[in-house]
């Protein structure tokens, strides 16, 4: 019965813009499920201070333009560091996104200074939190495929990683 509402939802919503969405979608969780977040096995992407892991994006529903990504970022040194931005090839707008609950709807706005990685934190973005949000995809993002994004701090310069697809990430039994 869960599952249904929030697909429809989902597709509902599939083409909205992001300012403000109910908390079923996007992320796919209803906040309080982080728990049954199952991310794919990755390799951690050691960059400097920096290592990356718990890496991945979602995979869109049907025709779904956008979704979002999500890693964890560890800054081992001694100097603050921060998140600034990210490009990917696989679409024309990707944005750093907050994500705050108000009531029952989830607001989400663009992080402009970016996120802060202060030296010897982490920095974790994840299904119903703060995250990549990745627009305008010039194809839907299907489990299985492989999507190379740049990240870009402050310090430590330009950073690839291979964020595998995956449509494990919703929380709801989905
Ligand atoms: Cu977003």
């Amino acid at each position: 019965m869960k599952p249904i509402a929030a697909i429809t939802v989902l597709a509902l919503l599939a083409g909205a813009g992001c300012s403000r969405e109910p908390a079923s979608d996007h992320a796919g969780a209803q906040g309080d499920t982080k728990s049954s977040v199952s991310w794919p096995v990755v390799s951690d992407v050691v960059a400097g201070d920096l290592t990356i892991s718990e890496y991945a994006a979602r995979a869109t529903l049907g025709n779904g333009t956008t979704s979002a990504a999500y890693l964890k970022v560890t800054n081992a040194g001694k100097t603050d560091d921060s998140l600034l931005s990210v490009t990917c090839d696989c679409a024309t707008s990707v944005s750093l996104h907050t994500m705050s609950m108000d009531g029952n709807m989830m607001n989400m706005g663009e992080a402009k200074d970016g996120f802060p990685i202060p030296a010897g934190q982490s920095l974790s973005l994840t299904p119903g939190g703060n995250h990549i949000m990745l627009a305008g995809l010039k194809a839907p993002l299907k489990d299985g495929q492989t999507k190379t994004v740049v990240l870009t701090f402050a310090r430590t310069g330009a950073v690839k990683v291979d964020l595998p697809v995956t449509n494990t990430l919703s929380s709801d039994g989905m």
